[in-house]
C-alpha cells in the first residue's frame, strides 16, 4: 500500500470537530487516537505532518444545551459571569463553549494526542474562513434563496429526507410552545429521537449539480477514497437510490438548505450580507478544515486535509457535502484522498452518545489505567469495519497479556544481570548479519533473523492501510517468536557453557525489543519512549521514531551505544495492571 503524497512528504490529517454540548467521551477519544496513530506513523516515515482537531460550537444543539445548562446550573451562571448581572446571552453561551472545548483540549493532552492545530468555530479566524468560503460558493452561482419545509433532527443537526420520513410518527403531545411533537425511530438501531417540523425560508446550495462529479471522485477514479471500501454502501442510497434498477441520470439529488433563520438559530455565523440568516452549522463546521496554504507548489489556495478520520454517522457530510462545497468554491482545491471511517463504540450494544447519556468518561479511564493501556485497548478492539462494545475489563487484560507478558517479560529476562552479557561482543554479530542482510551462520537463528528483517515493512503496510490492530498483532507475533527463541536457547546455561552463543542470542532479543518498540511507538508512545531511552541517549523521540531511515538499521555498532546500554540501569518498566 502506498502512503499519500509520497512526492512531497507532507500530509494533513484531521478528526471531526466535536460538539461542545457536553464533555468528551470514549468515542471522541477513539477518533483522536486513531488520528494520532496515523500522524505518528507518517512522522516516522519522514513526513511533515499537520494534524488538526477541535470543537464545533455553533448551531441549534449547542445553543439549546447551553441555555438549558446556564439556567439550571448556578455554578456555570456565576463562574461565567464574574460581573454578576447583565452578561449577554451570547457571552454566556461562549463561556459554556469554553468550558467544554477546554475539556476536549485537556483530553488530547492526557491521552498523548499530539495535534498541531486545535480549531474552534467560535474563533475570529474561523469566522473569516466561513464567510470567505460562503462568498466563493455564492459568487460561483451555487447558492440561492429558497423555501424549505421538513422534519429537522436536533440530534443530527439536519433535515430528514423523504426516505427518512417514513420513520417519523406524530405523538400525542405538544411542547411548551404548543408545537406538535414528532418522533423518529431509526430503522437500524431502533432508537427514538424527537424531531421538529419547520417550514422556513433559507439559502439553498445546488448540491444536485455535483452528483456525477462526486460519484466520479468517490467511485470511478480508482483512488479508493473510502476506507474501508465497504462504507460506500452507506452512500449508495443517497447517490444512486437504487443502483441496480434506476439509471443514475434519472435520480435527482435534492438541493441542500445551507442557512437557518437567525430568529431560530442565532448562535452561529451570519450569512455575509444577510444577517437575518445564520450559516448552516455543517457548512460552518466543515470549513474548519480549510488551512492556510503550505509548501512551494500550493499557490494561494487553502490546504484541505489529505486524510480525514471520523465515525460512520457523519460519512455523508464528509464524502458528499464537503467535496461538493469544495468543488463549488474552486476547482483548484485538492480533494481529500482518504476518508477513513470507523464504527461506533457501544455500551451494552447501544451506541454511546451524549444525547443518550450512556457514555464512558475517558479521563477516569486514563487515570485508572494510564494512557498507553487505554490507547492499546482502543487500537486492538476498535475496528474500522464494525461496531464494538466497550469492555473495560479488557483494558488490563490486553495490557498484561500482550505488553507486560511479551514485551515486558522479554525486556527483563534479556537484560538480567545474572546472564553477565559482554555487550562489547555484540556489534560484530550485528555487522555480520542483520545489518547487511547476510544469512546467519547458525541455523538456530534463521527464523528470528528472517522475521526481524522483514518486520518493519510488514508493520508499515498495516499502518499505511489504517489497520492498526494488525500492526500491533504483527509486532506481537514477532515478540512471541523472540520469547520462544529465548527459552529454546537457554541463555542461563549458555552464560557458563558458551559465551559466544550467549551474545548472539541476547543480541537478537535486544534488537527485537528495540525494533518492536519503535514499531509500536505510534500506539504506545509513552512506554516505547521509556524503553528506547534505555537504548538511546536522546532527548526527543524524533531522534528514534523514524524507521524508514538509518535509525532502525542497527544499534550495537558503536562503542558509544554499548557503553550507554551497559551503564543504563534497566528499571522494571511493566507493572501489571
Ligand atoms: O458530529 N464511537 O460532532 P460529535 C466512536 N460536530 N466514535 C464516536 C462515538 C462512538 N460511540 N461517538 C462519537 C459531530 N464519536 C460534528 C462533526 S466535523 C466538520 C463536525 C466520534 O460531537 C466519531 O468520530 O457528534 C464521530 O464522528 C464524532 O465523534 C462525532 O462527534
Amino acid at each position: 500500500p502506498k502512503l499519500v503524497n509520497e512526492d512531497t512528504k507532507q500530509v494533513y490529517i484531521s478528526t471531526p470537530i466535536y460538539y461542545v454540548n457536553g464533555a468528551p467521551h470514549i468515542g471522541h477519544l477513539y477518533t483522536g487516537i486513531m488520528a494520532d496513530v496515523t500522524s505518528r506513523f507518517y512522522r516516522s516515515q519522514g513526513y511533515d505532518v499537520e494534524f488538526a482537531t477541535g470543537t464545533d460550537e455553533h448551531g441549534f444543539k449547542v445553543q439549546q444545551q447551553a441555555l438549558k445548562d446556564i439556567q439550571s446550573d448556578k455554578a456555570l451562571a456565576t463562574t461565567t459571569d464574574p460581573a454578576g448581572e447583565g452578561m449577554a446571552d451570547s457571552n454566556k453561551i461562549l463561556a459554556f463553549c469554553d468550558l467544554h472545548s477546554n475539556q476536549f483540549k485537556k483530553l488530547c493532552q492526557v491521552a498523548n494526542i499530539q495535534y498541531t492545530k486545535f480549531n474552534r468555530t467560535t474563533s475570529k479566524d474561523h469566522f473569516a474562513k466561513v464567510q470567505k468560503f460562503w462568498n466563493l460558493i455564492k459568487e460561483n452561482g451555487f447558492i440561492y434563496m429558497g423555501k424549505h419545509s421538513g422534519f429537522y433532527s436536533v440530534t443530527d443537526e439536519c433535515f430528514y429526507t423523504e426516505t427518512d420520513e417514513k420513520h417519523i410518527t406524530k405523538i400525542d403531545s405538544t411542547d411548551q410552545n404548543e408545537h406538535q411533537q414528532y418522533i423518529y425511530t431509526c430503522p437500524n438501531t431502533k432508537t427514538a429521537s424527537k424531531v421538529e417540523f419547520f417550514s422556513e425560508e433559507n439559502y439553498k446550495f445546488k448540491l444536485g449539480l455535483f452528483k456525477n462529479k462526486i460519484k466520479e471522485y468517490l467511485f470511478f477514479k480508482n483512488n479508493n477514497v473510502l476506507v474501508p471500501p465497504s462504507r460506500s454502501n452507506m452512500l449508495s442510497s443517497f447517490l444512486f437510490k437504487n443502483i441496480q434498477n434506476i439509471p443514475t441520470d434519472q435520480h435527482q439529488v435534492d438541493d441542500l438548505s445551507v442557512s437557518r433563520p437567525s430568529s431560530r438559530v442565532g448562535w452561529g455565523i451570519p450569512v455575509p450580507g444577510d444577517a437575518s440568516q445564520t450559516v448552516y452549522v455543517w457548512l460552518d463546521a466543515l470549513a474548519n478544515y480549510l488551512a492556510p496554504a503550505h509548501g512551494k507548489d500550493s499557490g494561494n489556495i487553502d490546504r484541505i486535509p489529505d486524510i480525514q478520520l471520523m465515525g460512520k454517522e457523519i460519512i455523508k457530510f464528509h464524502s458528499i457535502y464537503w467535496p461538493a462545497f469544495l468543488m463549488a468554491a474552486s476547482d483548484k482545491y485538492k480533494l481529500p484522498q482518504k476518508i477513513v471511517v470507523h464504527g461506533h463504540f457501544t455500551n451494552n450494544g447501544t451506541k454511546m452518545s451524549k444525547s443518550l447519556g450512556n457514555v464512558v468518561d475517558p479521563f477516569s479511564q486514563i487515570e485508572k489505567y494510564g494512557s498507553d493501556a487505554l490507547r492499546y485497548y482502543l487500537v486492538k478492539c476498535g475496528s474500522f469495519g464494525s461496531d464494538n462494545d466497550y469492555l473495560e475489563s479488557n483494558i488490563p487484560l490486553f495490557y498484561n497479556k500482550d505488553l507486560a507478558d511479551h514485551l515486558g517479560n522479554l525486556l527483563s529476562r534479556s537484560t538480567s544481570s545474572k546472564l553477565a552479557v559482554d555487550y562489547s561482543s555484540l556489534p560484530l554479530i550485528n555487522n555480520e548479519c542483520v545489518n547487511n542482510g547476510a544469512t546467519p551462520a547458525d541455523s538456530r537463528d534463521s527464523a528470528i533473523h528472517t522475521s526481524l528483517l522483514s518486520l518493519p515493512n510488514r508493520v508499515s503496510s498495516c499502518y499505511a492501510d489504517f489497520d492498526f490492530a494488525l500492526a500491533a498483532k504483527t509486532v506481537l507475533e514477532h515478540l512471541a517468536i523472540t520469547n520462544k527463541y529465548f527459552s529454546d536457547n537457554k541463555p542461563w546455561i549458555l552464560t557458563r557453557s558458551d559465551p559466544t552463543r550467549l551474545n548472539t542470542v541476547i543480541f537478537y532479543c535486544l534488537e527485537s525489543i528495540r525494533i518492536c518498540s519503535i514499531l509500536l511507538y505510534p500506539i504506545i508512545p509513552n512506554k516505547s519512549t521509556e524503553i528506547l531511552d534505555i537504548y538511546y541517549n536522546h532527548t526527543k523521540p524524533a531522534d528514534y521514531y523514524f524507521w524508514s531511515g538509518s535509525a532502525l538499521g542497527s544499534f550495537f555498532t558503536s562503542a558509544d551505544s554499548i557503553n550507554r546500554f551497559k551503564l543504563g540501569k534497566i528499571p522494571i518498566l511493566f507493572n501489571k495492571l
